[in-house]
């Protein structure tokens, strides 16, 4: 067992020891981000995962990284080239510093209208043949307000014109569909957590399910 105020390099030593006082933090944890930047800081970073695997919230890392920014936008100088925040479920892709191109796609997130709404959803197949070119913008966004005017575009649907729009040697992949669902990925599994706080009592209780959607 460590002192709290051992160097960082001394705690790693002795994490897992018998008696150990450590807390194991996951992407969902209020300490999470600023256990990053600690080990960011005074190992060079050099992060040592104690496990992996753990039910996060959707866009987990775009909340750890906006819990890094200072007012001037900085990430403190944690590298953006790191890929501890980058999962498929993350919403966020730091290889290429921008945000996975399904978010986008689907509309759930814009940096031109403020927008980012990180939800799941089967989506539909609809889009892809429907003659408006969502893929070019807002302006041509088939998915109008209610009372709103589609603009038709005679260079809509590029998923299923079977052409190789983008010239990759691949016709009528993923990336040339004018949308996507938010996220491409299956999610194993849902995890809900209750918690009461009797504040009289000064107790918390909390209650965890977790359903299985394998094979639904
Ligand atoms: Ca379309
Ligand atoms: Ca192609
Ligand atoms: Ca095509």
């Amino acid at each position: 067992m460590t002192d709290k105020d051992a160097p960082i390099a001394q705690k790693l030593a002795a994490a897992g020891e018998r008696g150990y006082d450590d807390l194991i933090v996951g992407p969902s944890d209020p300490g999470y981000a600023v256990m990053l930047k600690i080990f960011e800081d005074e190992q060079n970073g050099v992060i040592i995962p104690a496990s992996t695997g753990a039910f996060v919230d959707l866009s987990w890392g775009f909340r750890v990284r906006n819990q890094l920014r200072n007012a001037s936008g900085s990430t403190y100088g944690l590298s953006p080239s790191g890929s501890i925040w980058g999962s498929a479920l993350s919403g966020f892709e730091p290889i290429s510093g921008g945000v996975i191109d399904s978010m986008v796609r689907s509309g759930k997130f814009s940096t031109a209208f403020s927008v980012h709404q990180p939800t799941f959803d089967t989506f539909s197949d609809y889009y892809e043949s429907d003659g408006n070119a969502q893929a070019s913008g807002i302006s041509e966004n088939g998915m109008v307000p209610y009372g709103g005017t589609a603009v038709v575009s005679t260079t809509a649907d590029h998923g299923i014109d079977g052409g190789d729009n983008n010239s990759n040697g691949v016709i009528d992949e993923e990336s040339e569909r004018d949308t996507s669902p938010p996220y491409r990925y299956a999610i194993p599994a849902i995890q809900i957590k209750l918690r009461v706080q009797d504040a009289t009592a000064g107790t918390l209780q909390e209650l965890s399910m977790v359903h299985s959607l394998q094979g639904n």
